[in-house]
């Protein structure tokens, strides 16, 4: 059994177009598409080892995860074990190169990382897309970390989610971007995105941001192809902007954004109407990232940096896709 063991690498993702909704939950099929650039810098290392362990478990960093973490990580193992008709435990190790829980798409690196791994170590030879799809089962937002770049996910039509999966769309060096992650927050987030999704559901705003989902994908991708930054910044921010707006009309309401967030939201406002060519996203914790010409990231970290309300500034570039290390 020693051999059904190996681990992968898996860097987090942020999306300009953005996922929330579900039209299935227990597959994790999306109402809607999205669109999302890897990033370098936040990454994932996960090792997958089946028959090492009395019990399936899930150690993250240097703990035994939480039962929700394990829950979610066996929606991958469940799924590798029957396509590869494997009995054994699993035991897994993954450890973060950034704090988790913090809107920082922990879960996007960690389930990407963990397909790929459990898929490997359990001799299953998937394609990337059907990577992908595994990955989605585990976290929504994890289809996409599999490719390196801009990736779409592609919603899908199929009950099953078998047409649910990212496809990329341009590799990292395609546009040299660079993001300023502002932490203003690192306590984990008080609800958790599938939550989240199911309580906006319910929200009058919920159909509207769908709606626009569409138009808004076109846009994104004329905008990569053309390397446009203001036309990027105006679906983006729009994208994320609509995304909170359907959050925040949840009945009770969804608040991920604290002051601090809407200060460096300003901020970011505030550079790109003085020419530095920057724009914000947000996501379901309270950080704030920064998108920007890759020339201009001095001076965007520099200036969240001296907000008084940052705690401290990650700096990313686009990265790749999933690796497998051994
Ligand atoms: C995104 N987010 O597109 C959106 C924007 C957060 C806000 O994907 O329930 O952790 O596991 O499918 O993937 C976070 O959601 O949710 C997310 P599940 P996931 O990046």
């Amino acid at each position: 059994m020693s051999s059904l063991r190996a681990t992968a690498r898996a860097r987090s993702n942020i999306a300009l177009v953005k996922y929330w909704g579900k039209r299935d939950a227990r597959l994790n099929l999306p109402a809607a598409g999205s669109l999302s650039l890897t990033l370098d810098g936040l990454q994932t290392t996960t090792t997958v080892c089946f028959g090492a362990s009395a019990s399936d478990e899930l150690v993250l960093g240097d703990a035994p995860a939480p039962p929700a973490a394990l829950a979610k990580a066996l929606r991958v193992v469940d799924r590798v074990r029957a396509l590869a008709a494997l009995q054994a435990p699993v035991r897994i190790e993954s450890s973060n190169s950034f704090p988790t829980g913090a809107g920082l798409a922990s879960s996007a690196s960690g389930l990407a990382a963990l397909a790929v791994a459990a898929a490997h170590a359990a001799g299953l030879a998937l394609s990337p897309a059907e990577l992908s799809a595994l990955a989605r089962l585990g976290s929504g937002s994890a289809c996409r970390s599999v490719f390196g770049g801009f990736v779409e996910w592609r919603a899908g039509e199929a009950a099953d989610g078998s047409d649910s999966h990212a496809v990329p769309l341009f590799p990292p060096a395609h546009w040299g971007l660079a993001v300023c992650v502002a932490v203003v927050s690192e306590d984990a987030k008080p609800t958790g995105s599938s939550e989240g999704m199911q309580r906006t559901a319910g929200s009058p705003f919920q159909a509207a941001f769908l709606a626009g989902v569409a138009e808004d994908l076109d846009a994104a991708r004329a905008a990569i192809a053309a390397r446009a930054l203001s036309e990027l910044a105006r679906v983006a921010e729009r994208s994320c902007l609509r995304m909170h707006a359907a959050m925040m009309a949840a009945d009770p309401p969804l608040l991920y954004l604290r002051p601090q967030s809407w200060q460096v939201i300003e901020a970011a406002m505030r550079l790109r109407a003085r020419g530095v060519p920057a724009f914000f996203t947000a996501d379901a914790g309270p950080n704030v990232k920064i998108f920007c010409e890759a020339g201009a990231l001095a001076e965007v970290t520099r200036t969240i940096a001296a907000l008084g309300c940052v705690r401290r500034v990650l700096e990313a570039h686009p990265g790749a896709g999933v690796e497998l290390l051994e």
